[in-house]
């Protein structure tokens, strides 16, 4: 058994020792880590020729946290808290210096270090409240005595991490390292030792806040959160930090870790934490090579395309936009363009960055200019003729290798690819809208897929920052397919006489932005109903739903100012609607009652119900994934975990 690598080596220059930490994949603080740095204090403690410490990480990053992979067990000694305090307490001062991103713990070991330098490209952060928890090693007491407690409370409730230029201005590092960072490292200590040192951050002081920014700040992060518990209890966490002291604000902050560490809501974080990182990558695929993505086309500049092409873009593809005519083509680009222009407006893009977005869109009509494209995504109109003269048309033009994709939401690949030559190169990706927003990218192979073509999909899904998740063939995949169900069950409510608006309601009380009602009538009514109309057609037994009957009384949603809800000019704000009670009283009976809680519970059964016959279908490969469809492209409370997961945890749905 070939000797374990330390995970901590010491090397010296001089009378500075660097420490270097290798526990890949991103140096997580797993017990072994603590136990090594608790003993590398002591060690270095003893050496009285060392007159500075610098700690650096070996691989992609500094520390990026706790071990997640811990938190479902008690914790273990040496506690981070006390490895942190150990550091700041050493005899000789240690420098952290970072790269890639400190994160969590790992910039809590970095506070107890009494310098920090970075690289340019590193960020540093504390994302515990995005796992459900608050910072459980100083995070809520060091930050406000290192950067002020403004910063540390956008810091810490937002967990969202800075770069190191915005770092440097907050005051949470001390120098930007230009060149190698451990030669770097070593000069700024040189120089930092020719003056008075900073006192250890434990004993700087923090100034105290107003009650009003208290309660300012509170209700900010209230409307914001939605139900999540960890924000406003990392707020209460530096609050007490601000007023008792140091010693006593960190018993207040670990009570308040162990407490959320143990929630079902860090449970459910935890779970879609680990679902995110494995989605991109699933296990089946280990042994294909993908195919080289170079360049695209996307066929259709619509509602679609227009995305499709911006997501290429943002992930620094040529892309060649193909449209029918060249009216079509301009209205196409103006959809690209529009998409940058709000990324400015939004402070998301500059004007050079948009400006070379759409510099890398190509456009024509003529599918000749496809004769070298990698991969080609086809987002034209939702019928199978339309759609099978492009596949034709890409056929004739491309390479025999060229991926082939369709974008549809409700045709049968199968049929779409029918007849196009090299099958196994064709494909489903199923796009959600707006493409270059949402996250979930539904993955469809047919059963010619090839393996590496597939896994082309996934890199793509890699490279695009999405969540790709693997669907078999049924209608509507695996998230559709769910919110059918979903949206038949809210109708089953409101037939048992349970008012709109109360489901409604219950469903933005479990933590969905809006209900099913409201989302439908934001959408448009109309788009299920030609579904469904069409299944009709084909001579499906289709029921009538109550849908139909506001979309055959030309209620569509807010786009014809009532659907569901009556929306009155010029207001967006859903009022509920007598027109609606009338058209539908003869399919409502008398009114029963159910308790929001009882309502939320009911569909969040009915969509885990469904999950459950995709698992046993086959169409899904993992309940996991269903959450992530479910989270990334539905909406569904990411602190729930999923209907799958939130299920499980009070009792699974049967299916
Ligand atoms: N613990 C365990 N494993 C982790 C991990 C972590 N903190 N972070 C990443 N991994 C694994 C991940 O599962 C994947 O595994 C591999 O590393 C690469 O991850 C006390 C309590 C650092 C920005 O929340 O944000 O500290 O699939 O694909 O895209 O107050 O990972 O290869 O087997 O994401 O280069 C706080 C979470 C913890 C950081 C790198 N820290 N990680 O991104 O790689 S709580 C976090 C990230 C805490 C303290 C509290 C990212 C990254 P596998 P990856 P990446
Ligand atoms: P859209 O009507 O907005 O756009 C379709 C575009 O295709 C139009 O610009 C049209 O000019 C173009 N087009 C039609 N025939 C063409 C041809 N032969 N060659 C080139 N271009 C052609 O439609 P959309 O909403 O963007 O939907 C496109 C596809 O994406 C459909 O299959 C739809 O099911 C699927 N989809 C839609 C959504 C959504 O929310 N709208 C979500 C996921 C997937």
């Amino acid at each position: 058994m070939p000797a374990e690598t330390p995970v901590i080596s010491i090397t010296r220059d001089g009378s500075i020792a660097i420490v270097t930490i290798d526990n890949p994949p991103v140096n997580a603080l797993g017990l072994s880590l603590r136990q090594a740095l608790w003993q590398t204090a002591e060690t270095l403690d003893a050496d009285p020729g060392v007159a500075a410490v610098v700690l650096v990480c070996a691989g992609r990053t500094f520390i990026a946290g706790a071990d997640v992979g811990e938190f479902g067990a008690p914790p273990v000694p040496p506690h981070l808290p006390d490895v942190v305090a150990r550091i700041e307490a050493a005899r000789a001062p240690w420098f952290a210096a970072i790269h890639g991103s400190a994160l969590g713990g790992g910039f809590e070991v970095a506070m107890g270090c009494r310098f920090r330098v970075a690289v340019a490209s590193a960020s540093v952060g504390l994302p515990e409240v995005t796992l459900g928890i608050v910072p459980g090693a100083s995070g809520t007491v060091r930050t406000p005595r290192l950067a002020g407690v403004p910063a540390a409370v956008q810091l810490v409730t937002t967990g969202r991490p800075v770069k190191a230029a915005e770092a440097l201005s907050l005051g949470l590092i001390d120098a930007i390292i230009q060149g190698e960072l451990r030669e770097g490292a070593i000069a700024f200590v040189r120089a930092a030792l020719t003056k008075p040192l900073p006192p250890a951050i434990s004993a700087r002081p923090v100034a105290a806040q107003t009650t009003t920014f208290w309660a300012e700040q509170e209700a900010a992060i209230a409307r914001r959160v939605k139900g999540e518990t960890a924000p406003l209890r990392a707020l209460a966490a530096i609050r007490k930090a601000t007023e008792a002291p140091f010693a006593e604000a960190m018993a207040h902050e670990r009570e308040t870790f162990l407490e959320l560490r143990a929630s079902d809501q860090a449970a459910a974080l935890r779970h879609v934490f680990f679902a995110e990182r494995a989605a991109p990558r699933p296990a089946h695929l280990k042994s294909a090579a993908p195919l080289p993505l170079r360049n695209a086309a996307v066929i259709g500049g619509g509602t679609m395309g227009a995305g499709i092409v911006a997501a290429l873009r943002d992930a620094g593809l040529p892309v060649t936009l193909i449209e029918r005519d060249d009216a079509a083509l301009d209205r196409g680009l103006t959809n690209v363009r529009a998409i940058f222009d709000g990324g400015v407006k939004r402070g998301k893009l500059t004007e050079a960055q948009a400006a070379d977005r759409m510099a890398g869109v190509t456009t024509t009509c003529d599918y000749a200019a496809l004769a070298d494209v990698d991969l080609v995504i086809e987002a034209v109109f939702e019928e199978i003729g339309v759609k099978r003269a492009v596949f034709a048309e890409l056929g004739r033009v491309c390479r025999p290798d060229t991926v082939l994709a369709t974008n549809t939401s409700y045709l049968d690949p199968r049929c779409i690819a029918e007849g196009v030559a090299m099958p196994g190169r064709f494909i489903g990706l199923h796009f959600f809208s707006p493409a270059h927003v949402m996250k979930l990218l539904e993955i469809v192979p047919i059963p010619e897929t090839a393996p590496e073509t597939l896994a082309t999909g996934f890199a793509l899904g890699r490279a695009l920052g999405k969540i790709p998740v693997q669907a078999g063939i049924c209608e509507g995949f695996i998230g559709n397919r769910i919110l059918k169900r979903y949206r038949a069950a809210a109708e089953s409510l409101v037939r048992q006489g349970i008012a709109i608006e109360a489901v409604d309601a219950a469903m933005r009380g479990y933590g969905f932005a809006m209900g099913p009602f409201e989302a439908q009538d934001l959408g448009g009514l109309d788009i299920a109903h030609l579904q469904r109309e069409a299944a009709r057609a084909a001579g499906q037994a289709v029921p009538e739903t109550l849908g139909d009957i506001l979309v055959r009384a030309g209620r569509k949603g807010q786009k014809t100012g009532g659907g569901w809800y009556d929306y009155p000019p010029g207001e967006r704000r859903p009022q509920p609607s007598a027109t609606t009670g009338t058209l539908l009283s003869g399919a409502i009976r008398a009114g029963a009652a159910l308790t929001p809680e009882a309502i939320a519970k009911r569909l969040v059964d009915e969509m885990a119900a469904e999950g459950a016959a995709l698992l046993a279908e086959g169409i899904a490969r993992n309940a996991a994934d269903i959450d992530l469809v479910e989270i990334h492209g539905y909406g569904f409370p990411r602190w729930r975990g999923g209907p799958m997961f939130a299920t499980r945890r009070k009792g699974a749905a049967k299916p």
